[in-house]
Parts: C-alpha cells; structure tokens; sequence
C-alpha cells in the first residue's frame, strides 16, 4: 500500500495533540495514511524508523520526520499553499500564533491535563502511570492532583472566559471572522474541545453551555465542519508499523536541509555530532545525529534506521526543544 500524498501520521485517536493535525488534513481535505500507535511506550514502530523522541503525533513526510505539532502544522501548509488555512495579515497572524503559544507553551493544556478525572481508567493503570511520569518527569501522583483541581478549574474557567469575551463576543463563526475554520481555530479550539466532553472535568455549575455559550457552540460548529470535512475524503489509509518503515525508508526525502544559521547563538556548526529532545515533557528519550539545520524556526538531525542504517532526517521545532553537542555532554559526564 501506499501512503497518499507521502504522508504518514503516527498517533493514536485520543491524543488531543494528534487531534490537531487529524483536523487540519480533514478541513483541507489532504489524503493519507495512518500508522496508530500503543497509548504507552515502547513504540517499537518509531524505534525501528530510529526515532527516540516519545510523544505524539509525529508526522513523516516521505524521509523526513517530523516532531511537535506545531512544526508539523507549518509544514503542512508549506508542503500544500493551494487553500492553506493559515491567516495573512500580521495581525491575524499575531492572533493565531498567540493562541499556539497560549494553548501550547502557555499552562492552558497543562491545566487541562491536570483535570482528566482520578477515577479514570488510565489514571488507575499502574503501566499508564509510569509511562506518564518518566514522560512528564514527575510522578502523576492522584493526591496532588486532587488537590491542585479546584485551582486549575478557575485558571480554566478564566480561559473560557477570555474566548467568551474578547475573540468570540462579537458573535462570529470563526476567530479571524473567516467563512470557515482556519487554523487560528484550531491552534485556539482543542483543549476546550477536549475539556468540554471529558465527564467530570470540569463542574456544570462553573463551565457549562450556559456560562460560555459562544465558546461551546464554537465547539460545536467546529466538529461538524471536521465532520464534513472528513466525509468528503477517503479514511486513512491503514498502514501496519513495518509497511509504514519500509515506505518512509524507500521515500525520498522530502526537502533539502537548511543548513546553520550565520551567528547561530549556540555556536553549532553543520555535521556535528548533536542530542535533541524536548524541554517540557519527554525529555528524557533523546534524538542524536549529525546536525544539519538549526534556524530560528527548527533544528534536524540525521538518524538511522534499526535495520539497515539507513538515514533518515528528524526534525524539531526550535522553541521548547535543546540542542547540546555529544561532546559536552561526555565532558560533563567525565567531570563527575
Ligand atoms: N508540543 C507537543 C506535545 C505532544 C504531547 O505532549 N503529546 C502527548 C499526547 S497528547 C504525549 O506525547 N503523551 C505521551 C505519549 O503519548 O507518549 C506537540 O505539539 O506535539
């Protein structure tokens, strides 16, 4: 089988970040295929590939993988301007970016998290609860949580709030008052989306319909244009972890690498050898390969596959990543 337009997305259904980009190839109505992967690590899959980055989604573009959704989302609408949904103005732009900065990298979808009810299956699956706390670095420990709840309910409260009042007051369909969703919705709308029917979240009397029913029929109006959107393309196609190895690993690569920026701050040089690996939550599984962009926007690195040792490319947004030299980090191990 093949992968529609070379893309392959590796997530599973219940990830609200993996959701984002599920959105976005149904809104734009972009083909391809699906290679789903287990809720807990080890992903054996993405091991054999030569990826050691452990959070979803992850999205290969023929022999180029990338990480983060917000570097895939980017990609995306370069890979595919015909009907991007990104804004144009800056202002717009202003809008849609804070609002990935504000769900993202801000505390919206870390109140959010902190809000999945204790009495959830997963959060009483010992194997999910330590998956979860070597991802997060510290333990998902249900106490804390318990207490941490009625907090995190008023920062969510005050961020319907915001929605309600300012970006959707005036009544509009659409955040950037577009005819339909664009992506400022979606860099705004998934944690709410994903609040608003997680049962015993958050408490009726505080978030509901009824205090913020702009937001909540935002919400509504937003999975029906998804729905639509994915009615009128074929499903994904189905692809099993070694059918999904062996496309990515025959695929060409999908763009040329950009090379170091001239006055790079790290000092990095191109064909270092580097470790790259988020800040905030799985910083603990660690990509390493000779360095061969690092921009402002991204940082990538070459890997090879398990089988094989054939090189791919992983690919990372700069902000909330780092990017050390194996060098220093074997000085500071033999320093100790
Ligand atoms: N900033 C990342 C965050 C991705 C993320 O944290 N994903 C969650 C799933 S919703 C995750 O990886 N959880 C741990 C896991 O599945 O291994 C992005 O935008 O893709």
């Amino acid at each position: 089988m093949a992968a529609p337009n070379n893309l392959i997305l590796f997530h599973y259904p219940y990830s609200p970040y993996a959701r984002r980009v599920v959105w976005y190839l149904a809104l734009r109505g972009i083909e391809y295929a699906q290679c789903l992967q287990p809720p807990v690590m080890p992903r054996a899959d993405l091991d054999a590939l030569g990826v050691k980055y452990r959070r979803i989604p992850v999205m290969a573009i023929g022999r180029d993988v990338y990480c983060d959704t917000r570097l895939i989302l980017r990609k995306l609408e370069e890979r595919f301007p015909n009907g991007a949904l990104g804004a144009t103005g800056p202002e717009q732009k202003a809008i849609e970016r804070l609002l990935e900065k504000w769900t993202i990298e801000g505390p919206v979808f870390s109140r959010a998290a902190s809000l999945i009810p204790t009495s959830f299956p997963t959060m009483n699956d010992p194997t999910f609860m330590k998956d979860r706390t070597q991802w997060s670095g510290r333990p998902w420990d249900k106490a804390a949580m318990e207490k941490g709840r009625p907090e995190s309910i008023a920062y969510m409260k005050s961020a319907f709030d915001f929605l309600e009042t300012t970006l959707l007051a005036d009544g509009r369909d659409w955040i950037l008052k577009t005819d339909k969703p664009s992506l400022a919705d979606i860099e705004g709308i998934w944690p709410f989306d994903w609040l608003v029917d997680m049962k015993g979240s958050l408490p009726p009397d505080v978030v509901s319909a009824q205090q913020f029913p702009r937001v909540y029929s935002w919400v509504s109006r937003f999975r029906a244009a998804v729905k639509a959107g994915k009615a009128a393309v074929p499903k994904p196609v189905p692809l099993k972890g070694p059918e999904a190895v062996k496309l990515i690993l025959e695929a060409d690569f999908a763009e040329p690498s950009s090379g170091v920026d001239a006055n790079e701050p790290l000092g990095l040089t191109e064909g270092i050898e580097v470790e790259v690996y988020p800040t905030d939550s799985g910083f603990l599984n660690r990509d390493r390969g000779r360095l061969v962009t690092l921009t402002h926007n991204e940082v990538a690195v070459t890997s090879r596959s398990r089988d094989g040792g054939k090189e791919i490319r992983i690919h990372a947004p700069r902000t909330g990543f780092r990017v050390t030299t194996v060098e220093a980090k074997a000085a500071a191990g033999a320093k100790l």
